[in-house]
């Protein structure tokens, strides 16, 4: 068969540069946050601030595409905006992890050289300037990803859906149809988890309530509502972190990460990378899907910029 990039030593990471071009070049994710060299750039970031809106509807298909899970939206009703995306509305088009084989590594970025055990992903593309994810995934300015790190702790309740489900896409290419709503803003950090800062709001709602007859009326749930990062975020331009590894990414990553159980990413780690009814391929790992993350890359003359403490 065709040539298929993974994680392994065959066809790792250090491979992938051999049938991908794009993946030596100088704009590449992740990379490693060091965070005395981050470039405080509060003002500029904070004028505008981080935006997002998820209907919990907009979650429609899980899919095992043999290297992660990955949950497909409809985009529709989505928002990421503000932030380092300038003027620009993006929509979200899927979100998937990356994990470890065990607690202490699975991160695709480091801080000062720490991995943390997994990392989420929610994949925007700018719909502002292109017609297409396919067409913005080769623009410069066209993909934005957000980035959650992954702590092992106490069960994550709306990870726990997803959880829940991926035995019914154990293997490569096996995909099912999202009848539960799954409200992705539920797993972006909200309070706690960073040392040194007890419980202030990491995001706040920012929608308008509205007062009717003297009681107060919150926009409805379904169509998702409006939430703002108060809490920081590191921001740089980069790439996917998958081949073709195209230089079209603004990546955002919560300074916060959200907590996970042990049992959570042990269900992530019995995800298979060969499809139903084929015998396990490989030698390695019993075929399962993990360490699939990429290791971080030079910054080179890159600027690392933050915003909130
Ligand atoms: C994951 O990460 C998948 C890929 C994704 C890739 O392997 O979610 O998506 C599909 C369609 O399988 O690639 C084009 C794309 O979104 C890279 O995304 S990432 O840089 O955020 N890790
Ligand atoms: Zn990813």
């Amino acid at each position: 068969g065709f040539w298929e990039w993974d994680y392994s030593s065959q066809n790792g990471p250090s491979k992938w540069v051999e049938k991908f071009p794009m993946a030596a070049g100088s704009r590449q994710s992740p990379v490693n946050i060091e965070t005395d060299r981050v470039e405080s750039d509060h003002e500029a970031l904070i004028s505008k601030p981080l935006r997002w809106k998820y209907p919990a509807t907009a979650s429609r298909k899980l899919v095992n595409p043999g290297y992660c899970w990955r949950i497909d939206t409809d985009g529709d009703g989505t928002l990421l905006s503000g932030g380092p995306l300038m003027d620009d509305v993006y929509k979200l088009e899927q979100y998937h992890c990356h994990w470890g084989c065990s607690d202490s590594r699975g991160s695709e970025h480091t801080v000062d050289g720490q991995a943390f055990a997994g990392e989420l992903h929610l994949v925007h593309w700018n719909t502002s300037k292109y017609k297409t994810f396919a067409e913005a995934a080769k623009a410069p300015d066209g993909l934005a990803v957000l980035g959650v790190f992954l702590k092992v702790g106490k069960a994550h309740e709306e990870m726990d859906k997803i959880a829940r489900l991926l035995p019914y896409v154990s293997h490569k290419d096996d995909c099912i149809e999202i009848n539960e709503p799954i409200d992705p803003s539920k797993l972006l950090p909200v309070r706690g988890g960073r040392a040194g800062s007890s419980n202030s709001a990491a995001q706040r709602c920012v929608n308008p309530c509205m007062r009717w007859a003297g009681r107060i009326i919150r926009p409805a749930e379904n169509k998702g509502s409006q939430w703002q990062d108060d809490n920081g975020y590191w921001t740089y331009l980069g790439s996917l972190t998958t081949p073709p590894c195209n230089e079209s990414v603004t990546w955002i990553l919560f300074k916060r990460y959200i907590e996970v159980s042990h049992h959570q990413l042990n269900i992530f780690r019995n995800l298979r990378k060969f499809p139903r009814g084929e015998e396990c391929p490989c030698h390695e790992n019993h075929g399962v899907v993990i360490n699939n993350f990429r290791p971080p890359l030079p910054l080179g003359n890159r600027v690392l910029r933050e915003c909130g403490s």
